[in-house]
C-alpha cells in the first residue's frame, strides 16, 4: 500500500519540554486523569469532511490544498484511495475515532440506487481499514444539505418527495453506521430552518422534523442499532434561522415531541458562540439536563461572525470544556470530534498533523488543569457556600416546596430585612483560575 504521508511516523508523546512539532507535549494517552486514561476520557475523533474533503476554497477563490492522493475527481476509485490516506493519517495521529457524512466518503450517484451502491463499495473499504488499523467510528451522519434538491431543507422541506428522499438517505446512513460499529448517529440541521417567515409554515416544518427523527430512531431499533442519537445545535448558517438554534431550543424541541429518551445533544463550540453563548454555557446547560452526549471541538474567530471552524488552541476554552466534561464523568459513548479545518493558507498535508496535534494537546492540557481545579475544590466550595442559605431554614423550605407566598410574607414581616449579601468574588476567582493555567 502506498504511503501518503511519507516521512511522518506515528506521533508520540514526548512531554512539555519537547520542541518536536510532530510530537504531543501534553496528550499522553496512557496518563490517568480522574481515574481514566486520557485516551478513554477524551475519545478523540477526526472528521472526514474537513480533513479529507476540505479543499480550501472560499467564495473568492478555488481550492488550495495539496492532497497528492486525491485526483480531484468524484470517481469511486478516488474515494477508495482516499480511505487509505485517511486511515494512514488517523492511525499515525493516534486518534481512536473518526466521523463522516455519507457523501464525504462516497460520491453521490445519478440516482438514489447508484448513491447507495457507491456508499456500499466505500463502506467495505472503510470496514477493512477499521479492522486493519483499529480506528473506530464515533458517529455517522447524512449530508442533507449540499445537493440542490435540499434547497428548502430536508425533513423540513415544503416538498414531500424531498422529505421521502431524505428519509431514504438517512435510513441508509444509519444502516452503514451500524455496519461499521458506529457508537452514535448525528442529526445536524443543515438547511432545517427558514430564510423568511412570509413563506414558511413553521409549525408544520417542526412537526415534520420531529416525525423524521421518530422514524429514524424507529428504524434504528428495527435493525438493532443501539448507538446514541445526537442532535447538533447551530443558530444560523446556512439558513437565517436554524430550528436547532441552541441547546435550549433543541431541548425544548426534543421534550415537546417526546424524543428526549432517544436523543442527546452534540455541542459545537463555534455554534455556541454564533448563538451568543459560551461553549461552557452550552455544555453546562446540556449536562444539567442530562443530554450532554458529545462535542464537536473547534473555535470561531472573535472578529468573524460565521462558522470558521478553527482548531481549538485556547487553553481557557479547553479548561472550561473539561470542567463540565469531568463533572459529568466523561462523554462516552460520545467523544471529542475535531469538527475543524485547516486554514486555506495551510495547504500542505503536514498542516493536518500540526492542527490536530495542537487541538489534542490543548484538550489534554485543559483536562489536567480542570482536574487540578476540581481536586482543590476551588469552585465547588465557593458555589456550595454561595447557596448555603438554601441548605436549611427558610431556603430549605423553599426548595422543598413546603412554603407559600403567605408564609414568606409572614417570615419577612417578622424578620424585617434579609441577611446581608456577600461578594460574588468574580475577579478573585478569575485570578485563581489563571493560577492553574
Ligand atoms: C456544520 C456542522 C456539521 C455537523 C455534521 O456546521 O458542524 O459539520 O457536525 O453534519
Ligand atoms: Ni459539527
Ligand atoms: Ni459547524
Amino acid at each position: 500500500m502506498a504511503e501518503h504521508f511519507p516521512g511522518i511516523s506515528r506521533i508520540e508523546y514526548e512531554g512539555p519540554k519537547s520542541r518536536n512539532p510532530l510530537a504531543f507535549k501534553h496528550y499522553n494517552p496512557d496518563e490517568l486523569v480522574e481515574g481514566k486514561t486520557l485516551r478513554d476520557l477524551l475519545r478523540y475523533s477526526v472528521c472526514y469532511w474537513h480533513t479529507f474533503r476540505g479543499t480550501g476554497s472560499d467564495p473568492f477563490g478555488s481550492g488550495t490544498m495539496l492532497r497528492p492522493w486525491d485526483d480531484g475527481t468524484e470517481s469511486l476509485d478516488n474515494a477508495v484511495r482516499r480511505v487509505d490516506a485517511a486511515f494512514e493519517f488517523i492511525s499515525k495521529l493516534g486518534a481512536p475515532y473518526y466521523c463522516f457524512h455519507d457523501r464525504d466518503v462516497a460520491p453521490e450517484g445519478a440516482t438514489l440506487r447508484e448513491s447507495n451502491h457507491n456508499l456500499d463499495v466505500v463502506v467495505q473499504a472503510l470496514k477493512a481499514a477499521q479492522e486493519r488499523t483499529g480506528v473506530k467510528l464515533l458517529w455517522g451522519t447524512a449530508n442533507l444539505f449540499s445537493h440542490p434538491r435540499y434547497m428548502h431543507g430536508a425533513a423540513t422541506s415544503c416538498n414531500a418527495d424531498v422529505f421521502a428522499y431524505a428519509a431514504a438517505q438517512v435510513k441508509k446512513a444509519i444502516e452503514v453506521t451500524y455496519e461499521l460499529g458506529g457508537e452514535n448517529y448525528v442529526f445536524w440541521g443543515g438547511r432545517e430552518g427558514y430564510m423568511n417567515l412570509y413563506n414558511t409554515n413553521m409549525q408544520r416544518e417542526l412537526d415534520h422534523l420531529a416525525r423524521f427523527m421518530h422514524m429514524a430512531s424507529n428504524h434504528a431499533r428495527t435493525i438493532g442499532f443501539k448507538g446514541q442519537f445526537l442532535f447538533e445545535p447551530k443558530p444560523k448558517e446556512p439558513t437565517k434561522h436554524q430550528y436547532d438554534f441552541d441547546a435550549a431550543a433543541c431541548l425544548n424541541f426534543l421534550r415537546a415531541y417526546g424524543l428526549l429518551d432517544r436523543v442527546k445533544l452534540n455541542i459545537e463550540t463555534n455554534h455556541a458562540t454564533l448563538a451568543g453563548h459560551t461553549m461552557m454555557h452550552e455544555l453546562e446547560y446540556s449536562r444539567m439536563q442530562g443530554v450532554l452526549g458529545s462535542i464537536d471541538a473547534n473555535t470561531g474567530d472573535l472578529l468573524l461572525g460565521w462558522d470558521t471552524d478553527q482548531f481549538p488552541t485556547d487553553i481557557y476554552l479547553t479548561t472550561q470544556c473539561m470542567l463540565v466534561i469531568l463533572k459529568q464523568g466523561g462523554l462516552a459513548p460520545g467523544g471529542i470530534n475535531f469538527d475543524a479545518k485547516v486554514r486555506r493558507e495551510s495547504f500542505e498535508p503536514v498542516d493536518l498533523f500540526y492542527a490536530h496535534i495542537g487541538g489534542m494537546d490543548a484538550f489534554a492540557r485543559g483536562a489536567k488543569i480542570a482536574a487540578a481545579i476540581r481536586r482543590d475544590k476551588v469552585l465547588e466550595e465557593v458555589i456550595q457556600k454561595r447557596y448555603a442559605s438554601y441548605d436549611d431554614g427558610i431556603g430549605r423550605k423553599i426548595e422543598l416546596g413546603s412554603v407559600h407566598f403567605t408564609d414568606l410574607e409572614a417570615y419577612m414581616l417578622e424578620k424585617g430585612n434579609p441577611e446581608p449579601n456577600s461578594s460574588g468574588r468574580q475577579e478573585l476567582l478569575e485570578n485563581i483560575i489563571n493560577d492553574y493555567l
